[in-house]
C-alpha cells in the first residue's frame, strides 16, 4: 500500500471542506495539530529561500552574478541566507513537526501540553524573523558557521537560540507525554515510533550544549559590548560540540521514516524493532566526534583528534544497521510484489508513489554521501580535502539530498495528511525527485572534483583573482553551475506540487492514515534496558566530558583576545 494512495476505499472526491477529513491519531485535535502543521509551513519557507540561494550560489560558479538583481550586497550574503535557512531553519522546523507527530501516533495519544507547543511555535517563527531581519539587512554576513572572529548583531544570535529552544520546547513536551504514557503502561515497552522520536531530540539538545553556552556564554555578551573581546579557536571547539550531532538531528527524522514507514508503503516489513532502537541509540551516545571537523586547527591535541577519529569510524555501525534494515523491509516488499532473482525486487518498489520514489533515491545518494565522509573522516585524507569543495559535494549528497529529498519525499504524504486535500501532480512530483537526484550528481561530482583539485569552498570564484589564468576548475564549476541549476527546477516543481495540494479544491472526506511499518522481530524480542533513556543519555554525556574534557584541558587557558571584525 503505497503512502500517497487512498488508506481505505476512496469515497468520490468531493469538494468537501477539509473538515470531512479525519487522521488516525486518536484523542488528537485540529488544535493539536496547529502547531504541527505551522512548524512545517515554516519548514517549507526555509527551503524556498534556500532552494533560490542555491540557483545564485551555483551560478555564481560560472560568473553569472544575480545577488544585486535581487537586492543582496554579496556573495557571502547569499550564502549565509542559503546555509541558515537550510541548515537551521528548515530542518530545525521540520524535526520540531515531524517528530511531535510521530511521538503522538506512538503513544496514541495528543501532546499534553498544547501551550509547550505552541510556545515552541513562536520560538520557531520570531526567531527566523530575527535571524531573517539580520541577515537581510547584511548585518549578519557570517555563514551559517558564524564563526568569530566575524561578528553579526545581537539580533542574529537571538535569532538563533530561539530557534534552538523550540527545538528544547519539542523535547520537552515529548518527556511530559512519555510520563504520562508510562503511568498507563507501566510495563510496555516504548512503542518504537515514539522511541526513535524521543532519542532524536534528546540527542540533539544534549549537542545543542556547546553551541548553547558559545552563543549565551560568549557571542551575545560581545555583540552587546558587555565584553571587548572573544577566543576564536575555543568559540570553534564548542560549535563543533554540537556542529557534528547536527548532522544527525538533521537525518534522524529522515531515519523514523525510512524505518518506520518506508518498508510499509513497500509492503515489507522491519527485520527486528530492538536492532532500530540499537541504532538510533549508537547516534545518541557517539555525540562527541565533532573534531573531526578541526583536524587541522591548532590547539588541539592529537589525543582529542584520534579519539574523534576513531569514534566517527564507530559511527559506521548503526549506519550500516540502518542501510541493512530498511534495505531488507524493502527487499521483502519488492519480492511480495514479485520480484526475482538477486536485485528484482528493485524494480517492483513502487516507484511510482512519489512519497516512496523520492525517498529511495534519496537513500541512494546517501551512499555516495556516506562514503564521502568517511574519507572526510581520515586523519590523513581530510588534509586534502579539509575547507576545499569536496566538503559541500559530500554535504549535498548528505544533508542536501538524504535529509531534504526525503524530506520533499514525506511532505508528499505528510502535507496531504494534514490538510486533508489530496496530493495534487502526483507525476510531476515523481519527476521531481528524479530530477534532484540526477542534479546532485552532477552538482557534487563538480564540487569534489574541484576539492581534489584544490578549489576552496566558501570562496566567490570571482574574487580568486588567482583564477585569472588559471582554467583548472573551469569544469569542475561548470559541473557545479548545471547541477545546482537541476536541483533548482526540481525544487521549483515541488512547491508547485505543494501549492496546488495545499490549494487543491479536491479535499478528501477519507481517514487519513500514517503507514507504519510492523517488525518481525518484535519488541518483546529485546533487552528492555535500551528504554532506559536517561541511563543512555548520561553514557552520552559521560563520554562527551571525556572527550572534551580532554580536549578543552589540552586547550586551556583561553584567551579572549579577539575583538570582532565585520569583512562585509
Ligand atoms: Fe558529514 C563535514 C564526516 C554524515 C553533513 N558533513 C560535513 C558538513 C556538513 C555535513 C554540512 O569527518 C560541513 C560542515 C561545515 O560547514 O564545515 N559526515 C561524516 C561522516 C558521516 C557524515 C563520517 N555529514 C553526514 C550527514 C550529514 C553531513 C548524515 C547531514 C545530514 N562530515 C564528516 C567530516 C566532515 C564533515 C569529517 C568535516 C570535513 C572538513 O574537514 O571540514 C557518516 O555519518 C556517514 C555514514 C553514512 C553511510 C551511508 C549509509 C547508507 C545508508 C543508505 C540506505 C539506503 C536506503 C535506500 C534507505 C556510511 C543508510 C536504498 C534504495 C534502494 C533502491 C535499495
Amino acid at each position: 500500500m503505497s503512502i500517497t494512495e487512498e488508506r481505505i476505499t476512496p469515497t468520490e472526491d468531493v469538494a468537501a471542506p477539509p473538515r470531512a477529513w479525519r487522521v488516525d491519531l486518536p484523542g488528537v485535535t485540529a488544535a493539536d495539530l496547529r502547531p504541527v502543521k505551522w512548524q512545517l509551513y515554516l519548514a517549507l519557507v526555509g527551503l524556498f529561500l534556500g532552494v533560490v540561494m542555491g540557483l545564485l550560489q551555483a551560478l555564481e560558479r560560472v560568473d553569472i552574478y544575480l545577488y544585486d538583481v535581487v537586492g543582496l550586497k554579496s556573495y557571502y550574503q547569499g550564502l549565509t541566507i542559503h546555509g541558515v535557512v537550510l541548515a537551521i531553519v528548515f530542518t530545525f522546523t521540520f524535526a520540531n513537526s515531524f517528530m511531535s507527530l510521530t511521538t503522538m501516533k506512538g503513544f496514541g495519544r495528543p501532546l499534553v501540553s498544547p501551550a509547550v507547543a505552541n510556545t515552541g511555535l513562536w520560538l520557531a517563527w520570531i526567531g527566523t524573523g530575527l535571524a531573517a531581519w539580520a541577515m537581510l539587512t547584511n548585518k549578519a554576513t557570517v555563514l551559517f558557521t558564524f564563526y568569530s572572529p566575524m561578528k553579526a548583531t545581537t539580533l542574529f544570535y537571538v535569532g538563533a537560540v530561539f530557534l534552538v529552544l523550540s527545538t528544547w520546547a519539542t523535547l520537552l513536551n515529548q518527556l511530559l507525554t512519555l510520563h504520562a504514557w508510562r503511568k498507563d503502561n507501566r510495563s510496555e515497552r516504548i512503542p518504537l515510533l515514539s522511541f526513535t522520536s524521543i532519542v532524536t531530540m534528546i540527542m540533539w539538545t544534549l549537542a545543542s550544549v556547546g553551541i548553547a553556552i558559545e552563543v549565551l556564554g560568549f557571542l551575545i555578551p560581545w555583540s552587546l559590548g558587555w565584553i571587548d573581546n572573544v577566543d576564536p579557536q575555543f568559540n570553534r571547539i564548542l560549535f563543533w560540540f554540537t556542529g557534528h550531532p547536527i548532522v544527525y538531528f538533521w537525518l534522524l527524522p529522515v531515519y523514523v521514516s525510512w524505518y518506520l514507514m518506508l518498508p510499509k508503503a513497500a509492503g515489507g516489513k522491519l527485520y527486528s524493532d530492538g536492532l532500530a532502537r540499537l541504532a538510533f541509540l549508537f547516534f545518541l551516545v557517539l555525540l562527541p566526534v565533532g573534531v573531526h571537523h578541526q583536524f587541522t586547527d591548532p590547539g588541539i591535541g592529537e589525543q582529542a583528534k584520534t579519539m574523534s577519529f576513531l569514534l566517527t569510524l564507530v559511527i559506521f555501525v548503526p549506519s550500516m544497521i540502518t542501510a541493512f534494515s530498511v534495505i531488507a523491509g524493502l527487499e521483502m516488499g519488492g519480492r511480495s510484489r514479485g520480484g526475482k532473482g538477486i536485485l528484482g525486487w528493485i524494480p517492483k518498489l513502487p516507484w511510482g508513489d512519489p512519497s516512496v520514489s523520492a525517498q529511495l533515491l534519496a537513500g541512494l545518494a546517501f551512499f555516495l554521501g556516506g562514503a564521502s565522509g568517511l574519507i572526510n573522516a581520515s586523519l590523513t585524507l581530510n588534509l586534502v580535502v579539509h575547507n576545499s569543495s569536496f566538503i559541500p559535494g559530500h554535504f549535498h549528497l548528505t544533508v542536501g539530498t538524504a535529509v531534504a529529498l526525503s524530506i520533499m519525499g514525506i511532505c508528499y504524504w505528510l502535507v496531504p495528511y494534514l490538510t486533508g486535500k489530496r496530493l495534487a501532480l502526483r507525476r510531476l512530483a515523481v519527476l521531481q525527485g528524479w530530477l534532484w537526484l540526477a542534479g546532485v550528481l552532477v552538482f557534487s561530482r563538480g564540487q569534489m572534483a574541484g576539492g581534489l583539485e584544490g578549489m576552496p569552498r566558501r570562496t566567490q570564484i570571482a574574487d580568486a583573482v588567482y583564477l585569472d589564468n588559471f582554467s583548472g576548475w573551469d569544469l569542475a564549476n561548470t559541473l557545479t553551475a548545471i547541477g545546482g541549476t537541476m536541483m533548482f527546477l526540481s525544487g521549483a516543481l515541488f512547491f508547485v506540487v505543494m501549492v496546488a495540494t495545499i490549494f487543491n479544491v479536491r479535499a478528501v472526506d477519507t481517514t487519513q492514515r500514517m503507514p507504519i511499518t510492523e517488525t518481525i522481530h518484535g519488541p518483546r524480542e529485546s533487552w528492555k534496558f535500551l528504554d532506559r533513556l536517561g541511563i543512555w543519555s548520561l553514557i552520552a554525556v559521560v563520554l562527551s566530558v571525556l572527550v572534551y574534557g580532554i580536549t578543552i584541558w589540552h586547550y586551556w587557558p583561553i584567551e579572549l583576545n579577539a575583538p570582532g571584525v565585520r569583512v562585509w
